[in-house]
């Protein structure tokens, strides 16, 4: 099959998941044409024969203050669905992806299949200055789907979708993400825990709650560590209130890593603090990785983190529980490799690769046969 995919080529997890899944299908024979901005990061550096890229060529020019993206994106799908005959275009985060779509099939017939990931719904794609033509965009589309069931959820009763959402969860490359030896750190040794944070410091992610709750662990466990790795709007507020909290000690803050997957072989647990979350990488990284996670219980989290059994969950905007859960696996080194070991096999049995890419093509075989 010949797969146009859009997605945000530099920033978020959309973006990595639609590249890791354009990888994973060209090497099973398909040819993934990416039609984006730049070049996705996930795949610098990476040639295959069935990868593509076609960039969208935004033209400046005086009179715009915003340049129109969304025509642009949609004359590019156009482009690419001629000269390629794609099968099909299939778009990751719908705001504006899906409308450039919904354009270019007006023209072409190619069909689309959105897949919603997260603020297209629950913040932006809700909002009144996007809901209708955004809702009419993913509604006209040949097939969606959703990162969660909680997304789904969200998507029919916030975008007010008629049309039947697939929930098709997110993965991760579990041999690259996969448990230690650790280059740096031996992991067991009788010390205290390193706590990793990866994010792109965003305000949903309230990366401030991480270092209040580490200000208590301190405290109490003087000799653990929390890495804080990535980077974003709200760093530089970040690394004030630790100065603030004088936890230099305490925190590293890494910036933006591309060895994440050693990071965190070298780490104990992950912890994820956001108000809101559809399906994040970095917990099933993490847990891929053999690690516990301490998660707040909002949105699709709970489908993922299971409450003392891979992990734990916290309430949201509650520095005070994730100190107190940091504590319970800092003492306790046997819970610690429980946890993990079936966080693995959760990842395992669920969120590979060899587990998700199927369904989407299961659903691509469905739009093209009509
Ligand atoms: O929706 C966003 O805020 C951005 C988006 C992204 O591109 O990173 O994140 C969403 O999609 C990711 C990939 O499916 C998920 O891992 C994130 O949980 C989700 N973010 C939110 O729901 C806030």
């Amino acid at each position: 099959m010949k797969i146009g995919i859009t997605c945000y080529p530099t920033v978020g997890g959309s973006g990595i998941l639609a590249t890791r899944l354009g990888v994973r299908l060209a090497a099973r024979g398909h040819e993934a044409h990416f039609i984006t901005y730049e070049r996705p990061v996930a795949i610098q550096g990476v040639d295959h024969e069935n990868v593509f890229v076609h960039l969208v060529n935004v033209v400046e020019y005086p009179l715009f203050k915003y340049p129109p993206y969304t025509i642009a994106l949609g004359s590019e799908m156009f482009n690419v669905s001629q000269q390629r005959s794609l099968d099909l275009i299939h778009v990751h985060y719908a705001i504006p992806h899906a409308t450039a779509a919904l354009l270019a099939r007006e023209i072409t017939g190619t069909p689309y299949v959105v897949t919603l990931h997260g603020s297209d719904v629950t913040i932006l794609g809700s909002d009144s200055s996007y809901l209708a033509v955004n809702t009419h965009s993913v509604e006209q589309a040949d097939a969606i789907t959703a990162v969660s069931n909680f997304l789904a959820d969200e998507a029919y009763e916030r975008l007010g979708i008629m049309q039947d959402i697939t929930v098709i969860p997110n993965f991760v490359d579990a041999e690259v993400f996969s448990p230690p030896p650790c280059e740096v750190i031996e992991r067991n040794s009788k010390r205290d825990v390193v706590v990793a944070h990866i994010s792109n410091f965003r305000p949903v992610k309230r990366v401030q709650d991480i270092v209040y709750a580490m200000s208590i662990v301190a405290k109490r466990a003087p000799g653990a560590r929390l890495m804080l790795v990535g980077d974003g709007p709200e760093r530089h507020m970040t690394e004030r209130l630790i100065d603030r909290l004088d936890l230099r000690q305490q925190i590293l803050m890494t910036g933006f890593r591309s060895d994440v997957p050693n990071l965190l072989r070298c780490s104990d647990l992950v912890v994820l603090c956001s108000e809101t979350e559809s399906a994040p990488l970095t917990l099933l990284e993490g847990m891929s990785s053999g690690l516990p996670v301490v998660a707040t219980r909002v949105g699709g989290i709970p489908e993922i983190v299971e409450d003392g059994v891979n992990g734990f969950l916290v309430p949201p905007k509650h520095p005070e529980a994730i100190a107190e859960k940091i504590m319970e696996l800092n003492g306790d080194r046997e819970l610690r490799s429980r946890l993990g070991e079936e966080a693995r096999r959760t990842v395992l049995e669920r969120y590979t690769a060899d587990k998700v890419v199927g369904q989407y093509l299961e659903i691509y075989e469905k739009v093209v046969s009509g």
